[in-house]
């Protein structure tokens, strides 16, 4: 399998923290599925654990929905929020506690579940990372259930995977019927070519760039990744514009529109406000947000995530656990994205 993820630079990474840089870390494991022999691709061996407010994770389930592999690869779904600073085991963690009640809803999450893969009903993700001796801790992870063990936590090589794998992993869709988010063929080198230079714009100045603005304390690197941000945004605008086409490739769904959907997903209802990305809404770029209304409607996308997990998980505890309301106009979110028709060009 060719490289898949964009990885930011390491280089002077402490520095640059100490700075208030937000600098994204490497993931560790990195086996992949029908390659590594340890690791064969099955049906019903192999589990993904996601949060389902990570973006990282997002990549995952939707990947895991569009491919059909909703029933040979089992899922855990951890809680929005961290773990508290009283948690007897650790705080700030992701944690598998489907009894947790979410101050927005003031229930718990149908969603959210325990931990099923392991045999040991692990609370928090951190402990397995610790029973392969690891001090990692974020999700997602994809781990094999027969020799428990975790294959990768890199969601990049997770859904190029799933793709190239989708038949030997149990997909129940025909081959005919299935997308191909990143097709092998010979003809196909110039699309991957496409995707590679998409994927990396779409990493750097929107996906990474999001957290970049949001998570920097420094005024100038959050300009920049601000300014970043819109000329990205502009520029797909533009490409969707240039011939109408329906998919940032032309005719077919593939791994570069998987890439950006999380991030737009998040764009108005959560990013706007909570990543001070507030120079303009989705929904004042009438191709994108049509893009983001088409991407939505295909099969599984919906079911793939869930905005009360992302306004819960987001606006946590640096926002005093009060999770804002809107947006209400013009309507309220995920179901302004049943309507195409309310782009506006007000940008
Ligand atoms: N390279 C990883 C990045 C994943 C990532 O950064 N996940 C975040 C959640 S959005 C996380 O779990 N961070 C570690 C932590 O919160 O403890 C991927 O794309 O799979």
């Amino acid at each position: 399998m060719t490289k898949t993820s964009i990885e930011e630079s390491q280089q002077n990474a402490a520095a640059r923290r100490a700075k208030g840089e937000f600098v994204r870390g490497i993931s560790g494991f990195r086996s992949i599925l029908g390659e590594d022999p340890d690791f064969p691709a099955e049906a019903g061996r192999y589990h993904v654990f996601v949060a389902l407010n990570c973006p990282w994770c997002h990549r995952v389930t939707l990947a895991r929905n569009v491919l059909g592999l909703q029933d040979s690869i089992t899922m855990d779904v951890a809680f929005p929020s961290r773990t508290t600073e009283d948690d007897p085991i650790a705080p700030n963690r992701w944690e598998f506690n489907p009894d947790r009640v979410a101050s927005l809803t003031g229930t718990t999450l149908r969603e959210c579940t325990g931990e099923t893969a392991t045999g040991q009903a692990f609370r928090l993700a951190k402990q397995i990372y610790e029973a392969e001796g690891s001090d990692e801790a974020s999700v997602p992870i994809l781990y094999d259930k027969k020799t428990k063990r975790i294959v990768t936590n890199e969601s990049a090589d997770i859904i190029r995977m799933f793709n190239a794998q989708a038949r030997a992993l149990g997909s129940s869709i025909p081959d005919d019927k299935r997308p191909d988010l990143y097709p092998q063929s010979d003809e196909a080198a110039p699309l991957r070519d496409v995707i590679d230079t998409l994927n990396q714009q779409i990493y750097v100045g929107i996906n990474n760039g999001a957290y970049k603005a949001g998570f920097s304390s420094d005024q100038a690197i959050y300009a920049a990744a601000f300014t970043a941000y819109f000329d990205t945004l502009s520029k797909l605008e533009n490409l969707l514009a240039s011939d109408n086409r329906p998919f940032l490739t032309g005719d077919t769904f593939t791994e570069a529109d998987l890439r950006l959907f999380p991030t737009l997903y998040r764009h108005d209802p959560v990013y706007y406000v909570r990543m001070k990305l507030n120079g303009a809404r989705i929904l004042d770029y009438p191709h994108l947000w049509r893009w983001v209304c088409r991407v939505y409607a295909l099969p599984g996308v919906a079911d793939s995530n869930s905005l009360i997990h992302c306004r819960q998980g987001y606006f946590g505890r640096s926002w005093n656990n009060v999770v804002p309301l809107g947006p209400m106009r013009p309507m309220p979110y995920p179901d302004a994205y049943g309507h195409p028709d309310l782009a506006t060009d007000r940008r």
